[in-house]
C-alpha cells in the first residue's frame, strides 16, 4: 500500500475528492506521454489513459503531471476526473495561436531557473515570474552554475532590484555550493517545479537533491541534435527528504496565456504609478500630466520596466476587455487600490505616514 500523503495527498485534496461524485479511487499524475499517463495510487505506480469524455468535451482540461485525479483502477486505470487544481504553471502552446498549455499542476514553490552565463535575462525572468504568480504558485529564482560566474553578487543584486518581493539564490550543482539554502523549500509533502530554458541545469539540481532518485531521468531523457541530454517528459520524483520536484524540459520561449494578477505582482512598480494617473482614457504614451510618463522622466520609472509590462500587457490583453468599458474601469479601481496601498507602505517606510 502507498500512502498518498507521501505524494503531496492532504484535508484539502480529501475534501475535494469528496465532493465530486465519480466513484474510484484518488492517484496522483506522476509523469505525461503523448496520451498515456503514468500515475501513483494506492496500489503502486501503474498506466492509465483518459476516459473518453476528456477527447470528447473540449472544455475538459487533460491531465497533466502533479495532477490529483480519480481513478477506475485495473491494470491500465482510467482517470475519469481530475480534482480542481490548487495551482497551474500555464503558458500558449507553441505555435497554435490561442491554445494554452499546462506545463504542471498543484505546484507549491516553482523554482525559476537560469544560468548566470548567456541565458541570463531580466526580461524572461519578468515572463516566468508572471507566469508563475499567475499560477497561484510561489516563485523563487536559481541563479545556476555558480562555480563557473566569477561573482555571482551583482546577478543577485540586479534580480532583487527588479523582484525585491523574490527569493533568489545562487546554486552550483557542481560543487554544492547554495543547495543548503533550498532545504527550506524542500518539505515532506511539498511539491516544487523546476523551469527555465534547456540546460540551466534543472535535471543535474533534481540529481543532486534527489541523490539518485532521479535516475528514472535515463529513461526520459534523450540526446538532442548536438549530442546533449535533455528532458522531453514532465515528471515527478519523490527524493529521500519527502519533497516532491516535477522537472520539466526546458522551455525554447514562454508566451503566455492570462497575466492578470501575475502582472500584479511582477511589476509592482509599474502599477503604482499607472494607479496614480489620474486621467480615465490616458495610454500613458507622453500625454502631458500623465503620472507614468512623469515618472519615466524623472527616473522613478525605469523605463526598460515599462517597456516589458506593456509588452506582456499586449501579449495576453483580451479583445472583451479592451472593449469592455466596465472591465477596464475595474482595472483602474484595481490598481488604484495596489497604488495607495504601495504609496502607503512606502510613506511608513520613510517615516511620513501618521
Ligand atoms: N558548471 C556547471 N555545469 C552544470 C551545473 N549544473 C548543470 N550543469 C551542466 O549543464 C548541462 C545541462 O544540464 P541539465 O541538468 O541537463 O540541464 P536541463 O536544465 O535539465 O536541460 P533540459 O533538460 O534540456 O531542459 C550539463 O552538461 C550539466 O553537466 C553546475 O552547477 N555547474
Ligand atoms: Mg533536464
Ligand atoms: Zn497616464
Amino acid at each position: 500500500m502507498i500512502d498518498l500523503t507521501e505524494w503531496g495527498w492532504n484535508l484539502d485534496w480529501e475534501s475535494k475528492y469528496r465532493r465530486q461524485t465519480e466513484t474510484g479511487e484518488a492517484a496522483r499524475v506522476i509523469a505525461t506521454y503523448q496520451g498515456m499517463f503514468r500515475i501513483i495510487g494506492q496500489d503502486g505506480e501503474g498506466w492509465a489513459e483518459i476516459s473518453g469524455r476528456f477527447r470528447h468535451d473540449e472544455q475538459t482540461d487533460w491531465p497533466v503531471t502533479g495532477d490529483f485525479v480519480v481513478i477506475k483502477p485495473g491494470s491500465r486505470s482510467i482517470i475519469i476526473t481530475v480534482l480542481e487544481r490548487a495551482s497551474a504553471l500555464t503558458r500558449k502552446a507553441a505555435g497554435r495561436a490561442f491554445e494554452h498549455q499546462t506545463v504542471a499542476a498543484n505546484v507549491d514553490t516553482t523554482f525559476v531557473m537560469q544560468s548566470m552565463d548567456h541565458d541570463f535575462n531580466l526580461r524572461r525572468l519578468e515572463r516566468y515570474l508572471t507566469m508563475v504568480w499567475q499560477g497561484k504558485s510561489q516563485p523563487v529564482v536559481l541563479l545556476t552554475k555558480s562555480d563557473v560566474a566569477m561573482d555571482p553578487g551583482p546577478w543577485i543584486k540586479s534580480v532583487q532590484d527588479m523582484a525585491p518581493r523574490v527569493a533568489v539564490h545562487a546554486v552550483s550543482s557542481l560543487t554544492g555550493d547554495g543547495l543548503d539554502q533550498l532545504e527550506p523549500y524542500l518539505r515532506p509533502g511539498v511539491t516544487v517545479a523546476l523551469v527555465g530554458s534547456s540546460s540551466v541545469g534543472k535535471s543535474t539540481l533534481l540529481n543532486r537533491i534527489s541523490q539518485g532518485a532521479g535516475q528514472r531521468t535515463q529513461e526520459t531523457r534523450e540526446r538532442d541534435q548536438r549530442g546533449r541530454h535533455t528532458t522531453t517528459h514532465r515528471e515527478l520524483f519523490l527524493t529521500p527528504e519527502r519533497a516532491l520536484i516535477i522537472d520539466t524540459p526546458g522551455m525554447r520561449e514562454l508566451h503566455l496565456v492570462e497575466a492578470g494578477s501575475g502582472l500584479d505582482q511582477t511589476f509592482q512598480d509599474v502599477g503604482e504609478w499607472l494607479g496614480q494617473c489620474r486621467y480615465r482614457d490616458c495610454h500613458h504614451h507622453g500625454e502631458p500630466g500623465c503620472m507614468v510618463q512623469q515618472a519615466l522622466d524623472s527616473g522613478d520609472l525605469d523605463p526598460s520596466r515599462w517597456e516589458a509590462y506593456c509588452k506582456l500587457q499586449r501579449e495576453v490583453e483580451h479583445v472583451e476587455r479592451r472593449d469592455d468599458p466596465k472591465a477596464q474601469s475595474a482595472m483602474r479601481d484595481h490598481w488604484k487600490k495596489v497604488s495607495k496601498a504601495g504609496r502607503q507602505n512606502r510613506q511608513f517606510k520613510e517615516g511620513r505616514y501618521r
